[in-house]
């Protein structure tokens, strides 16, 4: 089923009967309902990306002027441009043409933080009303089409709203998730030179109360771009209002109207500006810009969860995240869905939470992340078997390879057999999932991403730059032609979109990680090829050896760093955390036992030198394991680790220094 065995299937058969059925297949792209048709679509997109989606995008989608153009690439400067010349309002396909037919249907359920407080369902009808609101607000405090507003807000449903609400008027907005650090905020808002700042008074995660307008205040000290801040009132909380710069939200909702006209866009013109968590550098502000992403998000939403009209979909990411922006506004939107929307957190006010929110609206397609997986497989399972969770038909996970015992916890006790995991593998810069398995159609096979979607064309590199053909091999993932969703550039910085993506190999976009491809053609994400350790020769990614150790029914999850080595080059140290029930555990006895994990799984090669009992690993707030600090700390380089604002708990980090000292 790979590249090879797609092609070597094709044309034969290619009659012009076939060829209307082609044509009439890719028509309704949620029509890929059987491996044939995947591979009859995938193969005509592959044959021909542009007629391709030339088709999807005239078919499926309002626009208020057809392109001159499909696509323009020029691959030397990293330029392209999808469906030039067209014209149209990203608003208008996601909220105003489903009025007429979906009005009063629940476009957002919002679920808060305290299970307590009334969940609201806001229908299509409403979500254009309190959309063009906002945007009339935008409008009267200046900001115009081109303009960058920073939005900086908790799970609440004016987050969406303020996102469309710029669409609307053509500003760009720039989503900071609500967690990040004042210097975080002030950075983002600097690099973009954002005009407003929407925020709220305050936040609730869990327990806990945050002060989000401190923090903005904080970050104001140093944003000479901000001329004005709207503020939502969401805790009450007893906050500051500067005076000619604060202005509540509420206050301007009643002084307009809820009509807006959406401004017209060209299809080029940049919809957002996201920024990658980054672990090394300043962060990069990817531009996505207004067709491409919409068609793409569009597209891959119907295919990857199978939509069906009455469905709800919840994605538990926060639209801080590309996740969050893809895949619970922009694809669930533009295909007229319910999308869930929560507030809090998975632990609160216990472990169930998720569950009992899917059983309460009787979710559908549930998308989270392996780190979420993998915390809520450490509690007791009563916490799920509690819940009727059998209208779930389709799960999802995205953000970290996973692994495979996480992978079958949810398999067993969430899908209980039944539903299919659909593991999507992207990234901010693509905008849209790019491999993944469409549920029901392709099988599916633990650790594995499984296949590309259609438009899209891996291929692995080795280190000489050869591309790697055939199957059973491992290299870089790159991607060959471009795909709408791509994002354009870093904004105001080309060059380092170019370095980053398009310098490593000519004429390929560069994903900067590595995969597997399998003997039957499916793609298994190994890993950030920064954390790919050579020992003895050997490349090993991270994902493998990790998914070994967390075989050990004592091991909750590990992550593994290589350290310079006197006879290997590089030597492998393990990072543990066990389950509770492995605490009281011979350590000794654990980590031989792990080791032999490792030398039956993957090769004695990959047994670890040193392996540490820790309580917690370094993330991101958005649950990727940073190993660039455990690598720095063992390598005796803890002086050096840089940045680790964007950490969920920078106290993990002393920890780890005090576990490793004794081998240095
Ligand atoms: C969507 C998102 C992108 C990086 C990506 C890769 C890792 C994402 C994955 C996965 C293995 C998956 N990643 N999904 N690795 N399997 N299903 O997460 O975007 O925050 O930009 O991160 O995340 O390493 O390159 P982003």
């Amino acid at each position: 089923m790979n590249d090879e065995s797609l092609q070597n299937t094709s044309e034969q058969a290619i009659t012009p009967e076939k060829l209307n059925y082609l044509k009439e297949l890719t028509q309704h792209y949620y029509n890929i309902d059987s491996l044939a048709k995947y591979m009859d679509v995938y193969r005509i997109s592959k044959n021909d990306p542009e007629d391709f989606w030339n088709t999807i995008a005239e078919r499926n989608f309002e626009w208020r002027k057809k392109w001159d153009s499909v696509l323009k690439w020029n691959p030397k400067k990293a330029e392209v441009t999808w469906f030039e010349g067209a014209q149209l309002n990203i608003t208008e396909n996601a909220i105003d043409r489903h009025l007429e037919t979906r009005g009063n249907k629940t476009a957002i359920i919002w679920e808060p933080n305290d299970p307590e407080e009334k969940t609201l369902y806001i229908s299509y009808n409403e979500l254009s009303k309190r959309v063009n609101k906002m945007a009339n607000v935008l409008k009267k405090n200046g900001i115009k089409k081109g303009d960058r507003v920073c939005i900086y807000l908790p799970m609440i449903p004016e987050l969406a709203i303020a996102t469309l609400a710029c669409a609307r008027i053509g500003a760009v907005h720039s989503v900071v998730f609500a967690g990040f650090s004042a210097l975080a905020l002030s950075s983002r808002i600097n690099d973009s030179e954002c005009k407003m700042l929407i925020t709220a008074d305050g936040s609730y995660r869990g327990s806990k109360s945050i002060n989000l307008k401190g923090i903005v205040d904080e970050a104001m000290g140093d944003t000479p771009s901000i001329e004005c801040v709207l503020v939502v009132k969401q805790t009450s909380s007893d906050i500051e209002m500067v005076k000619d710069r604060d202005i509540w939200l509420h206050d301007e909702l009643n002084q307009v109207d809820d009509k807006c006209e959406a401004e017209v866009m060209d299809a080029e013109d940049t919809l957002f500006i996201l920024y990658t968590s980054g672990s090394t550098g300043t962060p990069k502000g990817m531009v996505h810009t207004t067709a491409g992403y919409m068609v793409y998000t569009a597209f891959s939403f119907k295919n990857v969860f199978q939509y069906q009209e009455n469905d709800v979909y919840w994605c538990t990411a926060d639209i801080g995240w590309i996740t969050g922006h893809s895949y619970i506004v922009y694809g669930p939107l533009l295909n007229g869905a319910t999308t869930l929307m929560f507030e809090g957190v998975p632990s609160y006010p216990d472990y169930g939470r998720f569950w009992e929110i899917v059983e309460k609206h009787k979710v559908n397609q549930f998308y989270t992340a392996p780190t979420a997986i993998r915390a809520l497989a450490k509690q007791d399972v009563e916490f799920v078997d509690k819940h009727d969770i059998s209208s779930l038909k389709v799960l999802g996970t995205v953000g970290e390879p996973i692994n495979e015992e996480a992978w079958n916890w949810y398999y067993e006790n969430i899908g209980k057999r039944k539903c299919p995991i659909v593991d999507t593998w992207w990234q901010t810069e693509t905008g849209g999932i790019m491999i993944s398995p469409i549920p029901f159609v392709t099988p599916t096979k633990p650790t594995f991403a499984t296949l590309p979607l259609p438009g899209i064309q891996p291929s692995l590199m080795d280190d000489k730059g050869e591309e790697l053909k055939g199957n059973s091999v491992s290299g870089k993932l790159c991607i060959k032609h471009p795909w709408p969703s791509m994002a354009r550039t870093v904004y105001g910085n080309h060059q380092r979109y170019i370095d980053t993506y398009f310098s490593a190999f000519e004429n390929l976009y560069f994903t900067g990680d590595g995969a597997l491809r399998d003997e039957v053609g499916y793609y298994r994400i190994t890993g950030r090829v920064d954390d790919v350790i050579i020992v003895s020769g050997h490349n090993l990614g991270t994902a493998p050896i990790e998914d070994a150790i967390n075989e050990h029914p004592a091991v909750a999850e590990s992550a593994i760093v290589g350290f310079a080595h006197k006879v290997k080059g590089n030597a492998l140290a393990g990072f543990v955390i066990l389950k509770n029930e492995g605490e009281s555990r011979d350590k000794q006895n654990l980590s031989k036992e792990i080791n032999q994990l490792i030398s039956s799984k993957i090769g004695p090669i990959a047994k670890l030198d040193r392996i540490h009992f820790v309580s917690g690993l370094p993330k991101t707030r958005s649950g990727k394991i940073m190993r660039r600090i455990m690598r720095k700390i063992s390598s005796n380089e803890g002086d050096q680790i840089g940045d680790i604002s964007t950490l969920l708990d920078p106290d993990i980090v002393e920890e780890i220094k005090e576990k490793v000292q004794p081998f240095l």
